[in-house]
């Protein structure tokens, strides 16, 4: 049997019976396997779903990679142009900020680093480059039932959060982008090996409507997770729904793994 289909079998027939027993299977779990604070601000689904993913899956079990030969067109989804403000994502504040970086070829960009690591920082693209770096071509899939392989080259996020030294106590990574989205991935899914802050897209520099300079792949979650146009990465103890720019107030999943 296809190792999909096993997973996917399995893991209706966990969801069945976590469900079946309801709140007594809840009760039963250990509340060190939650993230702090994630009962009181996720919905019940997110939690099923979250609770199945991480019992089947080994933390560190990979998404399928493939070759060249299978690359496919991509659609640039959701924000194309942060800096455009008819685009309904559009910041404001952020946006102006980003045209200007772009103009400048994005040489005056910077990333920052800051929140629970012992060496706040910001990195600029050539600094990202010295860190290592990783080619991997995935598929992207998205919610809303299209999904399209690419090959993505960037530096392992983990190797950044190292160089910024990740405190002990510190659970999940927040990320902010130029325009009004923000996504955030628990430390699991942020060491993963996949999980890349990509410059680059199909052996070039990541074009804007991708998310240029610089955007997250994880490719353990759908296609939203993966935010574009990165600005800000914030490391934190506790879960933070982000308020009006996170998952959970425009109603999406916060945990969506595939
Ligand atoms: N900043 C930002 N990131 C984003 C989005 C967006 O609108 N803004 N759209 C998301 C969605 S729904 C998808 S499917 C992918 C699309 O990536 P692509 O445009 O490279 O295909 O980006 C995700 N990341
Ligand atoms: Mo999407």
């Amino acid at each position: 049997m296809k190792k999909e289909n096993l997973l996917v079998m399995n893991r209706r027939q966990l969801i069945t019976a976590l469900a079946s027993t309801g709140g007594l299977a809840l009760a039963g779990c250990s509340s060190k396997e939650l993230p702090p604070t994630y009962g009181n601000v996720l919905r019940m689904g997110d939690l099923l779903t979250y609770r199945a993913f991480r019992m089947l899956l080994p933390a560190r079990s990979l998404a399928r990679e493939y070759s060249r030969a299978d690359i496919t067109s991509i659609p640039a989804v959701g924000t194309a142009n942060p800096a455009d403000p008819h685009e309904e994502l559009y910041s404001a504040e952020r946006g102006p900020l980003y045209d200007r970086l772009r103009t400048g070829a994005f040489a005056d960009w910077r990333i920052r680093v800051e929140g629970r690591v012992a060496r706040p920082r910001s990195f600029s693209l050539a600094a990202l480059k010295t860190l290592g770096s990783r080619t991997q071509i995935t598929k992207h899939t998205c919610e809303e039932g299209w999904s399209a392989i690419a090959e993505w080259t960037g530096v392992p996020l983990r190797a950044v959060l190292e160089a910024a030294g990740i405190l002990p106590s510190a659970r999940f990574v927040n990320f902010f982008s130029y325009d009004n989205f923000a996504e955030s991935i628990d430390m699991l899914d942020a060491l993963h090996p996949q999980t890349i802050l990509a410059y680059g897209m199909n052996g070039r520099a990541l074009p804007v409507a991708h998310g240029a300079p610089l955007r997250l792949r994880v490719e353990t979650q759908l296609g939203y997770k993966s935010l574009k146009f990165l600005e800000r990465i914030v490391v934190k103890d506790e879960f933070d729904d982000l308020g009006k720019l996170g998952d959970l107030q425009n109603g999406w999943a916060w945990y969506v793994g595939i």
